[in-house]
């Protein structure tokens, strides 16, 4: 899958393909990215990009001209794609939204800074408006980073065998079981005895269990949206006759 991500500041998003499952999936060749930055395509003495509102008012907004061009120097680069802007004011991304961009061969994120983009380049240019909730930022760039982070996941190839088996407790709409690792005790708190025993059954059936009893008493509401089978109804009954909840 290949990201173009249009933003004044293109190390930031740059660093999320340095490290860890996205520099393998970009070194791999399964993902891409291309920066393009509206400053390179500012024509006046001083690479302008923003200027006052009208009307007045506090902050600067992107102008049209520099951030066009960039959009549109990435459109002519590849394939056609739509071209998503961050923003606030955008549909939240979630779970199903970045499943449906993770069937896309292409797309175009576009970043603002400072009071936003002008109007006009969202009547021309953008497809779709994507916000990663409810809480202010300081820019575009962080928001695009945690989209192409979720979505990347999503892309097969991109997660090695046991990152994928491990994703699918969560996307069956569970919360994951506890993890633990060595030593088998820490300040006087032992490790589970069932997961120290070799019983490959009673280790899986346990950590549906706590998977199950984590998300009752943490998300009940993704444990109302999911519904239970008979099995898990009485996985659950024993989780909370043991914690007494
Ligand atoms: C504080 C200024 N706000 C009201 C006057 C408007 C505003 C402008 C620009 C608020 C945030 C931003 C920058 N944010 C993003 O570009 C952004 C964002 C976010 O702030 N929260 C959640 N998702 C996103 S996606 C892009």
């Amino acid at each position: 899958m290949r990201f173009d991500v249009i933003t004044l500041f293109p190390a930031m998003v740059e660093t999320l393909f340095d490290h860890g499952v996205m520099g393998r999936a970009a070194e791999q060749g399964r993902l891409q990215l291309v920066t393009w930055n509206p400053r390179d395509y500012a024509v006046d003495r001083h690479r302008t990009v923003d200027d006052r509102p009208y009307g007045g008012g506090p902050g600067m907004v992107m102008k049209v001209e520099p951030v066009r061009a960039a959009i549109q120097a990435a459109r002519a680069a590849a394939q056609p794609a739509p071209v998503v802007y961050l923003t606030p004011e955008g549909r939240r991304l979630d779970g199903e939204v970045a499943g449906g961009m993770a069937g896309m061969e292409r797309v175009i994120l576009l970043c603002g800074r400072y009071e936003g983009i002008d109007e006009r380049l969202i009547a021309l240019e953008v497809d779709r408006e994507l916000s990663i909730g409810d809480y202010v930022l300081s820019g575009g760039e962080l928001a695009a980073m945690v989209v192409m982070d979720a979505v990347a996941r999503l892309v097969p190839g991109v997660l090695g065998h046991a990152e994928s088996a491990a994703q699918d407790a969560f996307s069956a709409g569970l919360l994951d079981c506890p993890h633990y690792t060595r030593p088998e005790a820490v300040a006087g708190l032992e490790v589970p005895a069932v997961l120290l025993g070799g019983d490959h059954a009673a280790v899986a059936r346990w950590r549906h269990r706590e998977a199950l009893g984590r998300t009752w008493r943490k998300r009940p509401d993704l444990l109302e949206q999911r519904g239970m089978s008979d099995d898990e109804q009485a996985l659950l009954a024993d989780w909370r006759r043991e914690h007494n909840d």
